[in-house]
């Protein structure tokens, strides 16, 4: 029996575009369903211990919250597998799947930045994960495009909306870091350009990511252009 999937969440969240783009990359149906991030409503807090999304809803039913747990979950139940077979890969694959918090927080960090001070001191250390990403993904020897070669895997999944808000982040303010990574720069362009990233979002997402900035009031905002206040109706 095909199983209904409903995806909880905020507008601009990077965990559960991760689940989305496994969705997407499976090829399964799924509803979305955006909360207001400043009141949350009872049956969401219910079903999500520390109050985030993503939390996919199964027929209405079973919840299940956490990207990774999620992500895991729809590739042990839905064709194809994006895991890797070999269960040295997959264990390396989960690995560096961890690793994707640090990786992100780099990057969430600074694009949050209260003052120029501070996004410059932010900024300096997005260097530090992206050198081990480049290394990792030399370290792998394959031609590309994908961290385990031409087959899309959840560790693409988990790291492409991050790479999408660095790409943001520098479009906004250039920052220039990703450049002296040739393998995350790639990797970056192949993870941007697939399909499944590219339908796991509102077709604005970078202007919706943008008013954020403003409706959080974070420094970078005063880089947005005027022509995008408003006209998303942002939120979350
Ligand atoms: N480890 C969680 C992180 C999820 C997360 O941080 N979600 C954010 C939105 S992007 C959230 O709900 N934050 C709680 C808040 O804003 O209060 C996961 O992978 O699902």
């Amino acid at each position: 029996m095909t199983s209904r999937f409903m995806l909880c969440s905020f507008k601009t969240c990077p965990w559960v575009q991760r689940a989305a783009i496994v969705l997407r990359a499976k090829q399964v149906p799924y509803d979305i369903t955006y909360i207001d991030r400043n009141n949350r409503p009872d049956w969401f807090l219910a079903v999500s211990p520390h109050s985030k999304v993503p939390v996919l809803m199964i027929d209405g039913k079973e919840a299940l919250f956490e990207s990774n747990a999620i992500a895991e979950y729809l590739d042990e139940t839905a064709a194809p597998r994006l895991h890797p077979e070999d269960p040295i890969a997959r264990a390396r694959n989960r690995a560096w799947t961890d690793y994707v918090t640090t990786f992100a927080s780099a990057i969430s960090n600074t694009a949050y930045s209260d003052s120029e001070e501070e996004f410059t001191a932010r900024a300096a250390k997005i260097a530090v994960p992206f050198a081990k990403l480049d290394e990792a993904l030399a370290k792998c020897g394959n031609a590309g495009p994908y961290f385990n070669g031409p087959k899309f895997s959840l560790v693409d999944a988990a790291y492409a909306p991050f790479l999408q808000r660095y790409t943001f982040m520098d479009r906004l303010r250039r920052l220039g870091i990703i450049e002296k990574f040739p393998h995350l720069a790639a990797w970056r362009d192949a993870l941007l350009a697939a399909p499944a990233v590219k339908a796991s979002t509102v077709a604005n997402i970078e202007a919706v990511w943008q008013e954020n900035l403003i409706v959080r009031g974070r420094w970078l905002a005063k880089y947005v252009s005027q022509s995008v206040v408003g006209a998303t109706a942002a939120a979350g």
